[in-house]
C-alpha cells in the first residue's frame, strides 16, 4: 500500500491498493496475456471480417458494444461518446495518438466523427489512468509494412431499407521493401430514418465522405519516416433531438512521423470547421447561424525499451488549441439589427506533458505496472469582445491561467492458468473544457437552459478503483469487470435566477459549478459458452450508477443493460440471432430535463457467406419493429425501426 499526497487547494490521500495491470500485457513472457483494464474493440485487421453485426456499420454502432463506453445519440450521426458514464469533457479521445478538439458548442462533431470504420483496425479503449478522469480511447488507423512487392484492396457497398442508407467506398495498399502506401475512401448517405411503427423522424439525414491516406518510407535499416491525412467531409446532417443542424463538417487532419527501434516522433495539424444553421427548419423563433473553428498543431515523442523485466516507456508531448465560434441572430424586421456574440471567445489552450510508465514482472504469475504523468495546460482568452462580454459575469477574471494536471496510477496482475485477475488504482485531473469555462450563452436542448461557463473553476479530481477477473476453459470464458470513481470539485451546471435568458423559450441560465464530490460506478459480466464446432452464444450485462452531493441521479446514466446472441458456423456460412435491451430507466435526472423510461428488447439476425474473394452479409435490426427509446437518446429521441440492411465486400 502506499500514500501520496498532492499539495493543491485540499489534500489527498490516495489509497493506491493496486492497479492496471495495464500495458503489462505485451507478452514478455510465454502467453500472450488479455489486459484485463483495456478493452480493445478490434474493427478489422486487413479486411472487413463476417464476425461483425454489420462489416459496414458505423463506427458508433461499433463502440456501442463496448462495456465501457456508452453512446449519446442525438439523431443518426456523429454519437458523443461517454467512457464510463461520463461525458466527453472528461475522457481524451486520440486518433494514432493525434490530440483534435472538435469545434461544436453543442457536442455535434466528437472526434469518432472524423474517421471511419474502414480506415481503422482497431480502438484501444483504456479504464482511468491516461491524461483523463474517465479513459482514454486511441483510434488506431490501419497502415502497411514494408515487405515483398504487393498489391491489395477492397471495394465494398452496403444498402439499408430504413432511411435509404448507401455505403460505397474502396481501399488500395501497395507494400514494397523500402515504401508502403494505404489509401481509402467511404461515401455514407442517409434519409431520415423511421422509428418503430413508421414515424419519421425528421432531420435524421446525413452525407459524409472519408478519405484517408498513409504512407511510409524506409531511410535506412533503422528508421523510417511516415506521412498521414485524413479528409472527412460531412455536409446536411440533421439532428433531429436539437434544434440545429449541420450544413458543414469539415476535418483535415495531418501528420508526420519518425520512427526509430523503439522511438516515435510525430507532429501533427488538424483544422476543424463546423458550420451549424437552422435553414432547414420551417418554423423557428429567431434564424441562427453558430459555427465554430478549432485547430490544433503538436507533437509527442515516445522511446521504450524492454530489459529481462521490465517494460517502460517515457512520453513527451505538446499541443495548441484555438477554439472559436460564434452566434448571429437574425432579426426578423427590417430596420432591427442582427445580433452577433461569441459563444466560444477565442480560447486558446497551450499544454505541455511528460510522462513514465514501467511495467514489472515480478514473477511469472505476477505482473505489475505503475504509470505517472504531470502536465501544464495554460489557457488565454484570446478574442477582446468576447473578453470583454466574460467580465460581464466575472469582472476579476484573469485573462490567462495556467494549471497544473498530475495523474498516477498503478496496479496488479495476476494470470495463472485458466484465471486472470487484475487490481488497481488510480488519481487524474482535468481542467475545466472550453465551454464549462469559457462557453457564453450554450443552449441546451434536453433541460432547456443556457450555460454560461465559469474561468474560475478548480481542476476537477478523480481517484478510482477498478477490479476485473477472467476465467476460461477452451469452451466457456467469463469475465467480470467493476470500476468505482470518485470525483472531487465535479464540474455540473447548475441554476442561476439571478440571470436571464439569451435563448427565446429558453427554461433559464446554469453557471457551471462544481460540486464537492460525485461518485460513479460501473460492472460488467461478460460470458460465452461454445457449444460445438458450430454453435456459440455470447452474453452480456451491464450496469452503471451515478450520484452526486445534492444530487440523486447523475444524467445520462446506463440502467442494467443487456445482450445475448446465438452463432451459427459451418465453413464459409454463418448466421446469428441477438437480443438486446435494457431495464426500465427510473433512476433519472429531472432537472436535466429526464424522464423516467420503460423497459425494452429488440432482435437482429443476420447470415453471411464468403465466396472466395467476395464476402456477403445480410441482416435485420429490430425485427419486431419496435418503437423505443433509452437513456442515451438525447431528448428521448426515438432509435430505429425495422432495417434489412446488405453488405457487399470484394478483396482483390
Ligand atoms: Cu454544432
Amino acid at each position: 500500500m502506499l500514500i501520496i499526497q498532492t499539495g493543491c487547494m485540499h489534500k489527498f490521500f490516495i489509497l493506491c491498493i493496486a492497479l492496471l495491470s495495464a500495458i503489462t500485457a505485451y507478452s514478455q513472457t510465454d502467453s500472450i496475456k488479455t489486459d484485463l483494464l483495456k478493452e480493445v474493440v478490434i474493427i478489422h485487421k486487413r479486411s472487413l471480417s463476417d464476425k461483425t453485426d454489420k462489416p459496414l456499420s458505423s463506427l458508433d454502432k461499433y463502440l456501442e458494444k463496448s462495456d465501457i463506453v456508452n453512446m449519446i445519440r442525438r439523431g443518426a450521426y456523429a454519437w458523443e461518446p461517454y467512457l464510463n458514464g461520463m461525458s466527453s469533457e472528461r475522457s481524451v479521445v486520440t486518433i494514432d495518438g493525434m490530440r483534435i478538439y472538435a469545434a461544436c458548442t453543442d457536442k455535434m462533431d466528437p472526434v469518432t466523427s472524423y474517421v471511419e470504420t474502414t480506415n481503422l483496425s482497431s480502438i484501444n479503449v483504456h479504464s482511468a489512468g491516461g491524461p483523463a478522469i474517465s479513459g482514454t480511447m486511441d483510434l488506431v488507423r490501419k497502415k502497411g509494412t514494408f515487405g515483398e512487392k504487393e498489391r491489395s484492396g477492397m471495394a465494398f457497398a452496403g444498402f439499408e431499407s430504413n432511411g435509404n442508407q448507401r455505403v460505397i467506398g474502396g481501399a488500395l495498399s501497395f507494400t514494397q521493401p523500402t515504401l508502403f502506401t494505404n489509401v481509402d475512401f467511404t461515401y455514407r448517405h442517409a434519409d431520415n430514418y423511421k422509428a418503430g411503427g413508421g414515424e419519421e423522424v425528421l432531420y435524421s439525414q446525413y452525407t459524409k465522405y472519408n478519405l484517408s491516406a498513409i504512407a511510409g518510407y524506409k531511410l535506412n535499416e533503422h528508421a523510417q519516416l511516415e506521412a498521414s491525412l485524413i479528409y472527412d467531409r460531412a455536409v446536411n446532417v440533421g439532428y433531429p433531438a436539437l434544434t440545429m443542424d449541420v450544413g458543414l463538417a469539415r476535418g483535415i487532419i495531418a501528420s508526420v512521423a519518425y520512427i526509430r527501434h523503439g522511438w516515435q516522433t510525430k507532429i501533427y495539424y488538424n483544422t476543424i470547421t463546423h458550420v451549424m444553421d437552422d435553414s432547414k427548419r420551417p418554423v423557428v423563433a429567431i434564424r441562427m447561424d453558430m459555427p465554430g473553428w478549432s485547430k490544433t498543431a503538436g507533437f509527442y515523442s515516445t522511446i521504450q525499451k524492454m530489459t529481462k523485466n521490465h517494460h517502460w516507456k517515457a512520453n513527451i508531448n505538446g499541443h495548441f488549441n484555438k477554439s472559436l465560434a460564434d452566434m448571429t441572430m437574425y432579426s426578423s424586421t427590417a430596420g432591427e439589427k442582427d445580433m452577433y456574440m461569441l459563444t466560444w471567445p477565442g480560447v486558446l489552450t497551450y499544454y505541455g506533458e511528460i510522462s513514465g510508465e514501467d511495467n514489472y514482472t515480478l514473477s511469472s504469475k505476477w505482473h505489475t505496472t505503475f504509470n505517472g504523468g504531470v502536465g501544464i495546460q495554460n489557457n488565454v482568452v484570446d478574442n477582446q469582445q468576447g473578453y470583454e462580454s466574460l467580465t460581464i459575469f466575472y469582472p476579476n477574471m484573469d485573462r490567462s491561467r495556467t494549471r497544473l494536471l498530475k495523474r498516477l496510477s498503478t496496479g496488479f496482475s495476476y494470470d495463472h492458468k485458466k484465471w486472470q485477475y487484475t487490481i488497481g488504482a488510480a488519481y487524474g485531473e482535468r481542467a475545466p473544457s472550453v465551454s464549462e469555462g469559457y462557453g457564453y450563452y450554450l443552449y441546451n436542448s434536453f433541460d432547456q437552459y443556457d450555460y454560461i461557463g465559469n474561468p474560475g473553476m478548480k481542476n476537477e479530481k478523480s481517484i478510482s478503483l477498478n477490479t476485473a477477473l477472467l476465467f476460461r476453459t477452451s469452451r466457456f470464458s467469463a469475465k467480470v469487470s467493476g470500476s468505482y470513481f470518485h470525483l472531487m470539485d465535479y464540474i455540473i451546471g447548475k441554476p442561476n435566477s439571478g440571470l436571464s435568458a439569451m435563448t427565446i423559450g429558453a427554461a433559464g441560465v446554469k453557471v457551471y459549478e462544481q460540486l464537492a464530490y460525485a461518485n460513479i460506478f460501473n460492472c460488467a459480466l461478460d460470458a460465452d459458452y461454445k457449444f460445438s464446432t458450430h454453435f456459440s452464444w455470447t452474453n452480456k450485462v451491464s450496469y452503471r450508477r451515478g450520484t452526486g452531493e445534492h444530487i440523486k441521479h447523475l444524467p445520462l446514466i446506463q440502467p442494467f443493460t443487456y445482450s445475448s446472441g446465438l452463432t451459427f458456423r459451418q465453413k464459409s456460412f454463418s448466421a446469428n440471432i441477438t437480443a438486446n435491451g435494457a431495464a426500465a430507466q427510473d433512476k433519472y435526472n429531472p432537472e436535466f430535463g429526464e424522464q423516467a423510461l420503460p423497459g425494452y428488447t429488440i432482435f437482429n439476425l443476420s447470415a453471411s457467406y464468403q465466396f472466395k474473394s467476395l464476402l456477403l452479409k445480410a441482416g435485420a435490426e429490430n425485427i419486431l419493429d419496435k418503437n423505443y427509446t433509452t437513456f442515451a437518446d438525447w431528448n428521448r429521441i426515438p432509435r430505429m425501426g425495422r432495417n434489412v440492411f446488405v453488405n457487399v465486400i470484394w478483396s482483390f
